[in-house]
């Protein structure tokens, strides 16, 4: 294998995207852009890339099943599309550095830096994980064991990979699927052409892009992204104190409660007295849904409660819920100068931190989300 990294054949990309690091290739859409459709659209889904875009030709693309199953088997892209029904899925993927910025703004870290838009919606189509494993042999109510994926992409010298709970991946209701079409069209090269993993209520760094290889093992995967990224330490664990706690410390699988104000961003200048729609997302991990979206205009010290708009199927009796919520709040008269915050809860009531905490990898900050809008006279100040 050649360890040359070449970005020369890289897709063509919506030039409306906010690009926080071109090579590899990370990018958030206008964070205003998010609550205009429920559905993101594909060309302003958020990219997150560790290296260059695998150039796959569809002739020669095989998915591999190994590991601990009766049955290996060998999938061109036909065969698993001919061979096993077409499941769709709406999933909203969110980066566990979302928010990322929020945190380096306190002290650096390391890692691509985020605003709030490093989450996107779309449905899903493919067949699902559970029917492939089932074919494998894998039994329907296999336990204590870990479904590991790897990418054809190379990040430090090594596929990009990583693995969940079979427990997930065999679930009926899990949603799980291997996805090669996202919003009715080919999947787009960006977020894994011909396939990728799809996990819905999980962080967006285990749906492995590009998939090539889905082993069953006894293990989670040794994958650096499993093992030495996407963990959450204490504030004052530094790069030489975390070498002790890699491993004793979890792995991120679900998402926690998150949620942004998407309207208006942070130095708004509104008219004093002016009616305003403040707008936002929520979202919550492991197939729960948001309860209850909280909105303050006064900086959080009186709170009140935000209508969510929520698409129609997207919703379940059980916690299968893998979509965000939107909200609106309006308000007649805005106060200007204000700081608007927002919260949400699910409905196990986990909520969001009030203080923003840092950590190393900059990882799950779901602080309560902050904008000051500014009055009339500043702008003309300016
Ligand atoms: N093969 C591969 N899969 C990957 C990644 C990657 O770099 N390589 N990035 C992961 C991360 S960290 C996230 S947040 C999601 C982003 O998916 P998207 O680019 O389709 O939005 O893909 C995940 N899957
Ligand atoms: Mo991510």
């Amino acid at each position: 294998m050649s360890s040359e990294v070449s970005y020369s054949k890289e897709p063509h990309r919506n030039s409306r995207f906010t690009i926080n690091s071109k090579e590899p290739f990370n990018a958030e859409p206008p964070v205003s852009e998010l609550t205009k459709s429920f559905v993101t659209p594909n060309d302003l889904f958020f990219v997150r890339n560790h290296a260059p875009v695998p150039d796959v030709c569809l002739d020669t693309f095989r998915l591999t099943i190994s590991g601990l199953v009766q049955q290996p088997l060998t999938f061109s892209l036909t065969q698993l599309q001919d061979g096993f029904r077409k499941v769709t899925v709406m999933a909203t993927l969110m980066c566990a550095g979302n928010r990322r910025t929020e945190l380096h703004n306190i002290q650096p870290v390391r890692g691509v830096g985020w605003g709030a838009a490093a989450i996107s919606n779309a449905v899903w189509g493919g067949v699902s994980l559970r029917d492939v494993l089932l074919a494998a042999g894998v039994g329907p109510y296999a336990r204590n064991m870990h479904v590991a994926f790897e990418g054809l992409d190379h990040a430090n010298g090594a596929p990009y990979g990583g693995s969940i709970p079979i427990e997930k991946a065999m679930d009926v209701n899990g949603a799980v699927v291997l996805a090669y079409e996202m919003n009715g069209e080919t999947l787009p090269r960006d977020h894994g052409y011909p396939l990728r993993v799809v996990i819905p209520g999980y962080i967006g760094a285990r749906s492995v892009k590009w998939l090539s290889s889905v082993i069953v093992q006894k293990e989670e995967s040794s994958n650096f992204f499993q093992r030495k990224d996407y963990k959450v330490f204490l504030p004052q664990v530094t790069w030489d104190t975390v070498k002790s706690l890699w491993d004793a410390t979890p792995a991120l699988l679900e998402l926690n409660v998150q949620a942004a104000i998407t309207y208006p961003e942070d130095g708004t200048v509104i008219e004093n007295g002016l009616p305003c729609s403040i707008q936002g997302y929520a979202i919550a991990g492991g197939g729960r849904r948001i309860s209850r979206v909280d909105v303050s205009i006064d900086g959080g010290k009186s709170w009140n409660v935000a209508p969510m708009v929520q698409e129609k199927g997207s919703t379940s009796t059980g916690n299968h819920h893998w979509s965000w919520t939107l909200w609106i709040y309006k308000v007649d008269q805005l106060p200007t100068p204000c700081e608007i915050v927002c919260r949400a809860w699910d409905t196990a009531f986990n909520g969001m931190q009030s203080e923003r905490e840092w950590n190393l990898r900059g990882v799950m900050h779901n602080s309560w989300f902050k904008v000051k809008v500014l009055p009339a006279e500043h702008a003309s100040k300016l």
